[in-house]
């Protein structure tokens, strides 16, 4: 009777793989409406919190400023002065934004190479980023890393990783610095959907909470990993969060395009994880409004997925609330833009006026 059992559940298993297959793209896209109702559930939208106008205006000039930069990278990178991979947080940048608004200062972040929004919101210099980008010698990587290996020690901002997952288990590390010297701080790392189907994640899943380390697991589901959408590569849906219960791990899922609901969800978990009761994982549903990188035209999508998306921009959101709201007003929101326009121009001026790197770098700084 138990085997079965176990083929009818391995049978429903196949057929659920293969009707996926012949679904049709919008019919997937309602499958997504579905998911974002379910994480509706979790958000709290609330203005109320401990923010006066100004920190309002601050996430939405650092939202901006990503936004503008980014373009910016796409435009230098069609002009031949960024190359290599060149990936874009465009559409997710409330995630970056929300979540280290959280943190404290001497935090420590690790993301992945779609690293641009989280080390901007870091604070990491703008025009030094820019400069990493164009490969120069003023980057913050003195040119040697380029846009997935952005790094910032002096800022606890500890990159920037290309392989996949791999900044799981170096997060994990910091972590337990932090709580082999007690110095209060915590760790957060920030990973993709396409992360967790891997071994290092469980390993580190599994590591953190046996020790209780004080980390911040933070999912961005994008809802793809390149052009693989989530519902084809992963066995259990959708929603990934309630994987962290097999490890004891408390997990939440919120709007990731909610700047709000982010920094507050992630003020809940840091706390939690500082007091010394272990990890915490949080999920955020997003959408990168372009292609995996720059040369993924993403025909894999839908348009009508697209739109859905693209309404929820926290670009176009977010300001509108703060006049509605009457939090800000319009010129207050338009001088953050000029703002934010100087800054990418000097920071695109700074990049094409630095130098190459020096031949003798090549030697420095190398280990493997
Ligand atoms: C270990 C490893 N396997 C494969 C790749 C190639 N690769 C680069 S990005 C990517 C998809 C990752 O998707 P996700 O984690 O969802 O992040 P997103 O790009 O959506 O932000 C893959 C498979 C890699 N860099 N490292
Ligand atoms: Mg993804």
């Amino acid at each position: 009777m138990y085997a079965a059992r176990m083929t009818a559940i391995v049978s429903t298993g196949r057929g659920a793989r293969n009707s996926a297959a012949s679904e049709t793209n919008s019919q997937q896209g309602l499958k997504r409406q579905l998911m974002k109702q379910t994480a509706r559930k979790n958000v709290k939208p609330s203005v109320n919190g401990p923010a006066s106008k100004e920190d309002f205006l601050e996430l939405f000039r650092q939202m901006h400023l990503i936004r503008k930069f980014e373009e910016a990278c796409g435009e230098q990178y069609g002009k031949g002065n960024i190359r290599g991979f060149l990936h874009l947080y465009i559409g997710e940048e409330a995630i970056a934004v929300g979540s280290i608004a959280a943190l404290n200062p001497g935090d420590y972040i690790a993301t992945h190479y779609r690293d641009h929004g989280h080390a901007l919101a870091r604070g990491l210099d703008t025009n030094r980023v820019m400069a990493e980008l164009f490969g120069r010698a003023t980057g913050t990587s003195k040119g040697k890393g380029g846009s997935m290996h952005l790094f910032d020690a002096a800022r606890g901002f500890m990159g920037g990783h290309a392989i996949v997952g791999g900044q799981l288990p170096l997060a994990a590390g910091l972590a337990l610095a932090c709580q082999y010297l007690e110095n209060g701080r915590i760790a957060v790392v920030y990973f993709g959907d396409g992360a967790v189907n891997q071994g290092v994640f469980h390993e580190t899943m599994n590591l953190a909470a046996v020790w209780e380390l004080p980390l911040i697991f933070f999912l961005e589901n994008n809802l793809y990993g390149m052009g693989s959408a989530v519902e084809r590569t992963r066995a259990g849906g959708m929603d990934i969060y309630p994987i962290a219960a097999s490890y004891g791990i408390e997990a939440v899922v919120i709007d990731g395009m909610d700047v709000l609901a982010v920094r507050e969800a992630t003020a809940e978990a840091a706390k939690k994880v500082r007091s010394g009761s272990g990890p915490k994982f949080i999920e955020a549903k997003t959408y990168r409004f372009g292609g995996h990188s720059m040369a993924d035209p993403a025909k894999y999508r839908d348009h009508a997925e697209l739109e859905y998306w693209m309404a929820k921009d926290p670009l176009l959101t977010f300001p509108k609330m703060l006049v509605d709201r009457e939090i800000a007003t319009s010129s207050e929101i338009e001088n953050v833009r000029e703002a934010v326009a100087e800054a990418v121009a000097t920071a695109v001026k700074f990049a094409s006026d630095s130098p190459q790197p020096a031949t003798s770098e090549l030697f420095t700084d190398v280990y493997a």
